[in-house]
């Protein structure tokens, strides 16, 4: 018999702005991640504006901190490779025929806000963007696969940004909410399982990429976090005052920390980071802010506007169920000399770990470390999990008949999947779904490239701008094929 329930959602992921392309097709508006620009593991990729005083300016995606009154936009010379994507626009029919052939029960993608609202505060919705959503999703069906869509994933309107600074505006949560009812309102026969903001405790990292904001001020972001928080709580109320039936989730980037030794100073580096992630969960799945963290705010001298109606926005919006992304964990140190001399993970800091091996992009590798993130989530909270991104980034060699022979990608998977299947035999949690993430190659986050590929299908786009976005099977193809025929099973 299998360690996974019956009705298991197996799956895979995407998002509108790493896949979609057709950037500005059919009414669509310029979103925050349509500004950022191609990078690499070498190159960092920028964020595109123009002056006050008319000077077009690229910052660092990861660290902005844009003048006053920029204007964020697209520019000549620049490439940003969210405008085409791998064109799911045009492909998508075929690409889903390709979910279908693999067996999917589900598939994660995102709706993109500016599709819908160009602006991201118009009343009416563009009916052309409004209409391709509801043909994926009807398409999905014709396969009998589950949608599982993010309302956000790493994009805000440009709009609003130019306008009053997006999420660090309160204005901006009811464009979202009303964004949000409009798609529940269109897709609730289409659509149970929804997810608010994608990876919502990224923002730390990226002001720009979480939230549209051109900034990591501290007192700004603690604002913009508790703005999308309580949209993503109205979010929840939204959707099931128009359908009791819709689950709505959360999305927490997870990586399980470790402290570097167990001397006590490395123990609390890494209960505090612990902690900082636990905060958006928190409020997302118990429904209050954490009073350490309000004591916090307070020594800092931040204060974020919470009131005692925000207080009970978030306790009436708690999640349905709870959604993460795995890819590695990390070592937290105390100690500044190690801290000065390595770097365990290239995107997330930390120490390295001796016991594990790392992706060629610097991320450490750790199965075992996703049967311990589903235990923690499980404990904590007490409602369904889903693993909702997970996989390998690595680069493809294309043979010349055209095959793609990535058993470094089955084994990466095949392991993972090994650890769920104990976490729910063994420790009892309730996983509900499992969704790799990039199950067509598409645009990365961090780098922009194409070179960096997690799918079962290899799409033909390459950096350097050539190729003609044919789609083909790599062999993880055919064994996640296998893998949700056994209802994961036969992982051989
Ligand atoms: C997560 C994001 C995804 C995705 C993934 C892999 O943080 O939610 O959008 O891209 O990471 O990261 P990358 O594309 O940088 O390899």
């Amino acid at each position: 018999m299998s360690k996974f329930p019956e009705g298991f959602l197996w799956g895979g992921a995407t998002a509108a702005n790493q896949f979609e392309g057709g950037w500005d097709a059919d009414g669509k508006g310029v979103s925050s991640s349509d500004c950022c620009t191609r990078g690499s593991r070498e190159v960092p990729r920028m964020v595109t504006y123009k002056t006050k005083e008319g000077e077009v300016k690229a910052d660092l995606m990861f660290a902005m901190n844009a003048p006053e009154g920029a204007e964020f936009g697209c520019f000549d010379g620049y490439d940003y490779p969210s405008h085409d994507g791998i064109d799911f626009y045009h492909h998508y029919k075929e690409d889903i025929a390709l979910f279908g052939e693999m067996g999917f029960k589900t598939f994660r993608m995102s709706i993109n806000w500016t599709r819908l609202f160009p602006n991201g505060d118009e009343l009416e919705p563009n009916q052309a963007g409004v209409e391709f959503y509801r043909s994926v999703f009807t398409e999905l069906r014709k396969y009998n696969i589950e949608p599982l869509v993010t309302l956000s994933h790493y994009e805000t309107p440009v709009g609003l940004t130019n306008k009053w600074n997006s999420w660090a505006d309160r204005r901006t949560i009811d464009c979202f909410v009303h964004y949000a009812t409009t798609c529940f309102k269109e897709y609730h026969t289409l659509v149970k399982y929804w997810l608010t903001f994608n990876e919502i405790n990224c923002i730390g990292m990226s002001g720009w990429m979480a939230a549209g904001i051109p900034t990591n001020d501290l007192a700004v972001i603690e604002k913009a976090k508790l703005h999308q928080l309580i949209a993503s709580a109205l979010t929840v109320k939204a959707a099931h005052e128009i359908d009791p039936g819709l689950m709505v989730g959360n999305m927490i980037g997870y990586g399980h920390t470790y402290p570097n030794t167990c001397h006590p100073d490395d123990n609390l580096k890494q209960l505090q980071s612990q902690v900082s992630i636990d905060f958006f969960s928190d409020v997302q799945a118990k429904g209050y802010y954490p009073k350490n963290i309000l004591r916090q705010y307070e020594k800092k001298g931040i204060d974020i506007g919470l009131t005692a109606e925000d207080e009970k926005i978030l306790a009436e919006g708690t999640v349905d169920f709870i959604t993460f992304s795995y890819y590695m964990s990390s070592v937290v140190t105390a100690d500044p000399k190690i801290l000065a001399t390595q770097s365990g993970n290239l995107l997330t800091g930390g120490v390295r770990n001796p016991y594990l091996k790392a992706s060629d992009w610097g991320w450490q590798i750790d199965p075992e470390g996703l049967r311990s993130s589903l235990l923690y989530f499980y404990s904590r909270y007490q409602k369904p999990l889903m693993v909702v991104e997970n996989g390998l980034g690595a680069i493809d060699k294309v043979e010349e008949d055209g095959s793609v022979h990535d058993s470094y990608r089955i084994d990466y998977l095949r392991s993972h999947i090994e650890e769920m299947g104990k976490a729910i035999e063994e420790d009892g949690v309730d996983l509900i779904g499992y969704t790799p993430w990039g199950c067509i190659d598409l645009v990365s986050a961090s780098t922009g490239e194409m070179a960096k590929r997690y799918g079962f299908i290899y799409v033909d786009y390459q950096d350097d701008g050539t190729g003609e976005g044919a789609r083909s099977r790599k062999d993880s193809f055919y064994w996640y094929q296998k893998v949700i025929a056994t209802n994961g099973e036969d992982l051989a």
